[in-house]
C-alpha cells in the first residue's frame, strides 16, 4: 500500500517537472502503459488474499485515476503553452506582396488554332471532328488512295492493332473528318477539320505529331474562282495583310486539278504555305455525292508551318518539348 502512494508521489513529481507533451506521454507509458508501474500494480489484485483484495483493489483504482487526471490536466496546460509559443514566434505579415508566380501561357499551336477557327467560321464554314485513331477506309480508300497508291507509302503511316478486322491507323492528315462529315449527306458543304494527325517522321522539319488545318466546300458549280478567292482571303486575314500569291500545279490524289499555294515572302522570294485543289470527282462518288451535280474545293496547311511564318519561330523542334523559357518566350 505505502509503494502505491510512492508511485503516485513519484509520478506527480515527474509530471510537474514534463516540459513538452512528449516528455508527458512517456510519463503516461512508464505508469498506465501497458506494463506500466501502475498497470502492473492492478494485475497483482487477483493473487492477493480477499481480506487484502477490496483494500488494495480501491487504492490502487484510485491512484490510477488520480494520475490519469493529473496527466489530463497536465496535457491541457502544455498545449496552451505549445500555442502561446507559436503565437510570439511564428509571426506571418499579411501586408507583404504575394511572391512572383510562373503564369502559363497560350501554347502559340493553339493561338493559331484560334485565329483560323475565327477566320474560316467567318467565312461561314462549320468545324468538323473526328477520331484521331481512323480505319484505312476514311485514312485512304475514300480519298482515293488505294492500297497500292505511293502517296500511301509516302504517309509514313502509324499502324494500329486492327479491330473487328478493320485495319487501324492514327490518322497522317485532317481529310478523314471530310469524308465522314460528308458520307451520306446533301451538298451543299462548307466545313473545316483542324487538329492532330501523325506520320512517322522525326528530324529538323518533321515531328511525329503535327497539326492541320484544312477546308471544304461543295455545292453547284463551285469552280477554281471561288478556291483562290476563299484562299486569298484566308490567307490576308491570317498575316493581317495582303500578300502576293502564286498558285503552282501539283498533285494529290484527293483532288484534280492540284495546286500549292506560295506567298510572296521577303527579298523577292516565294514560301509554300498551302496544297489545295477541287476535289477529285471519285471522292465525291465515294461519299454518295453525285459529281455531275455538285462540284467542291478543298485545301489545308500544316500548323505549326504558318505558327512559324506568323510569329517568326525559327526551329520546330522545341514545339513539344514543353521548355518553360520557351513557352514563356513563344507564348501568349
Ligand atoms: C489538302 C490539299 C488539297 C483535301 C481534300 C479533301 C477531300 F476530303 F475533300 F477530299 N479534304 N482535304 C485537301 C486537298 C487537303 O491539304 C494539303
Amino acid at each position: 500500500m505505502s509503494e502505491l502512494l510512492q508511485l503516485k508521489d513519484e509520478a506527480s513529481k515527474e509530471l510537474s517537472n514534463a516540459e513538452d507533451l512528449r516528455a508527458l506521454d512517456d510519463i503516461r507509458v512508464k505508469y498506465l502503459g501497458k506494463k506500466g508501474l501502475i498497470t502492473s500494480q492492478m494485475s497483482k489484485i487477483g493473487s492477493l488474499p480477499p481480506e487484502e483484495k477490496k483494500e488494495f483493489g480501491q487504492l490502487v483504482n484510485s491512484v490510477k485515476q488520480d494520475v490519469e487526471a493529473a496527466i489530463e490536466s497536465k496535457k491541457a496546460e502544455l498545449e496552451i503553452a505549445e500555442i502561446n509559443q507559436r503565437l510570439k514566434t511564428e509571426t506571418l505579415d499579411v501586408t507583404l506582396p504575394i511572391r512572383p508566380q510562373a503564369k502559363g501561357s497560350i501554347h502559340p499551336i493553339s493561338k493559331v488554332m484560334d485565329e483560323i477557327s475565327a477566320i474560316l467560321s467567318g467565312l461561314r464554314f462549320e468545324q468538323h471532328d473526328g477520331p484521331n485513331i481512323e480505319d484505312d477506309y476514311h485514312n485512304f480508300d475514300a480519298l482515293n488512295i488505294p492500297e497500292n497508291h505511293p502517296a500511301r507509302q509516302m504517309h509514313d503511316t502509324f499502324y494500329m492493332p486492327e479491330q473487328d478486322g478493320k485495319k487501324r491507323v492514327l490518322r497522317t492528315h485532317t481529310s478523314p473528318v471530310q469524308i465522314r462529315a460528308m458520307q451520306g449527306k446533301t451538298p451543299p458543304f462548307r466545313i473545316f477539320s483542324m487538329g492532330r494527325t501523325y506520320r512517322s517522321d522525326s528530324d529538323q522539319t518533321h515531328t511525329p505529331m503535327f497539326h492541320q488545318v484544312e477546308a471544304l466546300f461543295v455545292d453547284k458549280n463551285v469552280n477554281f474562282g471561288h478556291l483562290k478567292w476563299t484562299v486569298n482571303e484566308f490567307v490576308k486575314q491570317f498575316f493581317e495583310e495582303e500578300k502576293e500569291m502564286r498558285f503552282r500545279p501539283s498533285y494529290f490524289p484527293f483532288t484534280e486539278p492540284s495546286a500549292e499555294v506560295d506567298i510572296g515572302w521577303k527579298d523577292g522570294k516565294w514560301l509554300e504555305i498551302m496544297g489545295c485543289g477541287m476535289v477529285n470527282p471519285k471522292v465525291l462518288e465515294n461519299v454518295g455525292v453525285d459529281p455531275n451535280e455538285y462540284s467542291g474545293f478543298a485545301f489545308g496547311a500544316g500548323i505549326e508551318r504558318m505558327a512559324m511564318l506568323k510569329y517568326n519561330i525559327p526551329d520546330l523542334r522545341q514545339f513539344f518539348e514543353s521548355d518553360m523559357r520557351w513557352l514563356q518566350h513563344y507564348g501568349f
